[in-house]
């Protein structure tokens, strides 16, 4: 496999790594059996808060065509490009727009600039999952209990690294790690690990200089981006099936 860091051919123990970008995402791919797709400024956020408020299934969608197609049909469509509402749309990323009775029980169409191409290119790779730092200790716990390799995709911004996505993969590689059931080989895995253990104590501090915190505090999204940063106010675990996703029941959380 090209550019693989050294494993111990000893390691009994599953992997657990990170992804930084899609864009890297070829180097990886076909070592996980659990893709965990990270958006927390705001995709997987917005998508957690929607199943936590009681949306039924979300289906991701990557181009403004498809989400278009599907509300000919008469679905629901978010859409944002760019941390806005695509013209035409009566809602966009925001998690706040899907904490509405309007969205209970209901099919959700969904498009955004990372999240959402992030989960389809995943999709073919492996059971895509999606976390966020709302659902973080759900998912941790989840997740430990896998007995898989698992790749933590970072949807980044435009195929750029980005520092909030890292932070919360970072944080899901500590907690498996501690369980002494997972081991790292990846440099990028001990980095976002470590980026984790310094941002821990004040996420939202730690990422006031960060391109996509300034970008949305510029559209006015500061409380979007307190939502985002604030951890384990959803504690869901959305799952993609087939072409949807879906929320493990609550009785397998346990
Ligand atoms: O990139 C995405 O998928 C979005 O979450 C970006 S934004 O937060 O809506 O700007």
């Amino acid at each position: 496999m090209e550019g693989q860091a050294y494993i111990d051919p000893n390691e009994t123990r599953k992997r657990v790594e990170v992804c930084f970008s899609p864009y890297l995402f070829p180097l990886y791919k076909e070592e996980f059996e659990i893709i965990v797709v990270i958006d927390v400024l705001r995709a997987t956020s917005a998508i957690c808060a929607a199943f936590h408020y009681g949306v039924k299934e979300i289906i991701p969608v990557s181009t403004v065509e498809e989400a278009q197609e599907y509300q000919r049909r008469g679905f629901l469509v978010g859409a944002e490009r760019g941390g806005q509402i695509v013209d035409g749309f009566n809602f966009g990323n925001s998690p706040y727009a899907y904490m509405v009775p309007e969205v209970k029980d209901q099919t959700v169409v969904l498009t955004t600039t990372n999240g959402t191409k992030a989960i389809n290119l995943a999709k073919e790779c492996g059971q895509v999952v999606i976390g966020a730092l709302s659902n973080l200790e759900v998912l941790q716990n989840w997740l430990a209990k896998q007995d898989k390799n698992i790749l933590c995709l970072c949807s980044g911004w435009q195929n750029k690294f980005n520092l909030e996505d890292t932070i919360c993969a970072g944080a899901i590689c500590d907690h498996l790690l501690g369980t002494g059931k997972f081991h790292s080989v990846e440099d990028a895995s001990i980095a976002a690990k470590y980026l984790f253990l310094s941002a821990k104590d004040n996420i939202l501090g730690y990422l006031k200089a960060s391109s996509h915190r300034r970008r949305l505090k510029n559209l006015n999204l500061n409380i979007d981006i307190k939502y985002c940063l604030n951890p384990n106010q959803a504690p869901v675990i959305p799952i993609l099936q087939g072409d949807k996703l879906v929320a493990i029941e609550a009785d397998v959380l346990i």
